[in-house]
């Protein structure tokens, strides 16, 4: 055996127990008591819990937006998930105008192979949905690839699609066993609102929340929900943020449909009121933190199981490019970073007693490997599974600041977040890649993981 972690408590998404893990090849070996051999490095874990790896099912890293490209590389977001208990990102990779998928995620896989600190897989958001791209629903199941996000907002900027583009891609989906994902909110209203607030002088990150409150959203959460039901699709809503959408969900869920919903930190922890302080433009991504009665509401479906995953939505900018919306919403780059802190704060809270450890572990590792369709290779700790292990310190305080993050970023929303417990070491297929507030792995050590269709 290569690697033995000792007398830790292992935690999965149903059981909580006391056991040894042996480690070979990059793959989980054994599990049992007192594993003994002397030729494996051992690492004792008492006193900590070892879980599987994050998976961040939702990331946006160097990728053209806003006027600019969101500031963590390949390199420095996988370096910083590595940092927060995450070995594997879904990345969104853009299909341009005219653009094949194959040909669209053979792109970023390249640029992605020599930098990824972590392992890595993909989805595509189709902006372009050609007959010919329809056609290529199949080669990209079979490439690894079958998860589609389809943009119900950003007009202008060329990614949105209409309902009758998302009928198809869901009638398709089905056909070959893709999952379609959607970023729900209604462009037509926050186009209209957008206008009328500026025209008034209203310019203030505050009037990004207002253009895009609740209702703007969960609006397009149910119509998203009503064109998947009417095919019988399963449905993955990206970000969802708002209580009126996630009661869509559980009705739908309720009702048998196969609706999947995905909330994110920093709707978890942050309220709309962030949007009234001067640097409110740190905090805006779309959709916009909604208020304290929606975070409850979130927090609610974690529990219940209406959320299924919670995700980074991980896209941030520097400072310099959030201040080119100081005097003008609109052109602040939409998005916030989380990619480092998922894990940690979600486990604070389970440590302070809000959900249990396990429910993180399914919403942030085991559920996202089974709707994404790598599971059990990802997501688990059971024999066989890549030995992606995060050896968490229960005991340990940290207070998140931007100098202890391990991005490129040169501010975090986080800043300041105390939190209780934080992990000390995480593996990737067995080799340690964070020891101790320190990145100890390498720039392409990460793998593409292919993903099997919806079964
Ligand atoms: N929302 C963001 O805030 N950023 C990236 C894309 C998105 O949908
Ligand atoms: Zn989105
Ligand atoms: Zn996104």
């Amino acid at each position: 055996m290569d690697l033995i972690i000792k007398n830790g408590t292992i935690i999965t998404a149903t059981d909580t127990y006391k056991a040894d893990i042996g480690v070979k090849d990059g793959k989980i070996m054994t599990i049992g008591m007192d594993i003994q051999d002397d030729s494996a490095k051992v690492v004792d874990a008492s006193d900590k819990y070892v879980l599987p790896g994050a998976i961040d099912a939702h990331t946006h890293l160097e990728m053209p937006f806003g006027g600019t490209t969101s500031a963590d590389s390949y390199e420095s977001g996988t370096r910083a998930a590595a940092c927060g208990g995450v070995t594997t990102v879904f990345d969104f990779v853009i299909q341009r105008k005219g653009q094949g998928l194959i040909e669209a995620v053979e792109g970023r896989k390249e640029l992605c192979e020599p930098q990824a600190c972590v392992d890595y897989a993909f989805h595509t958001a189709i902006t372009d949905l050609t007959p010919k791209v329809l056609d290529e629903f199949q080669k990209s199941v079979d490439y690894g690839v079958p998860s589609f996000k389809l943009f119900m907002v950003y007009k202008k900027e060329g990614l949105m699609v209409n309902d009758g583009v998302l009928l198809t891609a869901l009638k398709k989906s089905k056909e070959v066993g893709a999952l379609i994902a959607v970023h729900a909110e209604n462009p037509d209203l926050i186009d209209i609102r957008i206008e009328e607030y500026l025209a008034v002088g209203k310019t203030s990150a505050w009037y990004h929340y207002l253009s895009r409150e609740e209702f703007i959203e969960a609006e397009a959460i149910k119509r998203a929900i009503h064109w998947a039901k009417s095919v019988n699709a399963p449905l993955y809503i990206v970000h969802l943020a708002c209580k009126e959408g996630l009661d869509e969900v559980t009705k739908a869920r309720d009702e048998g449909y196969k609706i999947y919903a995905e909330t994110c930190p920093q709707y978890l922890y942050f309220t709309k009121e962030v949007y009234k302080r001067e640097d409110g433009r740190n905090w805006v991504c779309s959709p916009p933190i909604k208020g304290k009665e929606s975070q409850e509401a979130l927090w609610s479906g974690i529990k219940r199981g209406d959320i299924s995953v919670v995700a980074t939505d991980h896209c941030p900018f520097q400072s310099y490019e959030k201040d080119w919306g100081k005097d003008d919403f609109t052109k602040i780059p939409n998005g916030c970073m989380g990619i480092e802190n998922l894990y940690p704060y979600l486990l604070s809270e389970a440590n302070k007693g809000r959900i249990s450890l396990n429910k993180v572990v399914e919403v942030c590792s085991t559920n996202v490997a089974k709707i994404f369709g790598c599971s059990p290779q990802k997501g688990a700790i059971s024999v066989g599974s890549d030995a992606d292990i995060v050896v968490y310190d229960p005991n340990k305080e940290f207070v998140i600041t931007k100098d202890n993050m391990h991005s490129d970023v040169d501010y975090t929303i986080w800043e300041g977040v105390r939190l209780r417990g934080y992990p000390v070491m995480t593996f990737l297929r067995g080799n340690l890649v964070y020891d101790n507030g320190k990145f100890v792995g390498k720039p392409g050590q990460g793998q593409f993981i292919k993903c099997y269709g919806q079964k």
